[in-house]
């Protein structure tokens, strides 16, 4: 059970993000109602809900699970791979040092946005992507195992149509993953979720409690009906605009 989340509010210079997606513009009176919505859907699930100011020296900051990787037992700060994010890890340290006071932090020369790393249970998927390499991979692993857990490296960069790993498969429980066709065979002990290509944006969706939190509009929420999932849809369009899924929007534990 979760009963905690860290989120942070979009700044008003959220449009200066990086995004290697053509959809428009974001229009920032609706990202801030989108990230309202979300929040009030995470009090629902019954977090509690710490909320971070706007950070406007980093327009990505609001995608603030980059920054962390948050288990039950342990936590560790990241060191985003993206130059124009580095600066938002640092930002996070007192804040989570509140919650967890042996914050591990993963030391230069790795990198690792929080956006590869995929908890199943007791055990963690850790993507190799443009943005977490090879040694940021293996301070975690070593992290990881020393809290009890198990993890394997999954290498997506020869994945184009994703971010992170996360962009494309999630863990949403009952030993269940939600996966893009392209990755559908990196995985195996799994019951899989597959995805068509153009509802590939769903992959990210999120366990929190007993719901699924998805983006709205797709076909995957009946489908996660069917299979006794409870979705809660949300309306995500202009974090998309910037490369942002669903799960990227807060730390959870
Ligand atoms: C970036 O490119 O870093 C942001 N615009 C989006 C980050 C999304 N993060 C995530 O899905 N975990």
């Amino acid at each position: 059970m979760f009963t905690e989340a860290i989120v942070r509010i979009p700044g008003r210079n959220f449009d200066e993000g990086l995004t290697t997606v053509q959809l428009g513009v974001p229009r920032f009176a609706l990202v801030l109602a989108q990230h309202a919505e979300y929040c009030a859907a995470l009090r629902g699930c019954g977090l509690n809900v710490t909320t971070l100011e706007a950070d406007l020296d980093h327009p990505d900051s609001t995608f603030i699970e980059d920054t962390a990787v948050v288990t039950p037992r342990s936590a560790m700060l990241t060191r985003p791979g993206a130059q124009s994010r580095e600066g938002e890890a640092a930002a996070m340290r007192p804040i989570l040092r509140r919650f967890f006071p042996a914050l591990a932090e993963i030391e230069a020369p790795g990198t690792l946005d929080g956006g590869d790393i995929c908890e199943a249970g007791n055990h963690f998927f850790l993507g190799v992507s443009q943005r977490t390499n090879h040694e940021g991979a293996r301070q975690l692993a070593v992290h990881l195992e020393s809290a009890g857990y198990t993890s394997e490296i999954v290498d997506v960069r020869g994945i184009q149509s994703i971010l992170h790993l996360k962009s494309g498969v999630s863990y949403i429980g009952e030993n269940t993953l939600v996966v893009i066709e392209e990755m559908a065979g990196m995985f195996s002990g799994y019951e899989q979720i597959v995805v068509a290509r153009e509802e590939s944006y769903a992959a990210n969706c999120v366990r929190v409690n007993d719901r699924v939190l998805v983006p709205a509009g797709y076909r995957l929420v009946g489908r996660l009906r069917e299979r006794g999932f409870d979705p809660l849809e949300l309306d995500m369009s202009e974090f998309q605009k910037m490369d942002g899924g669903l799960s990227c929007l807060s730390l959870r534990f």
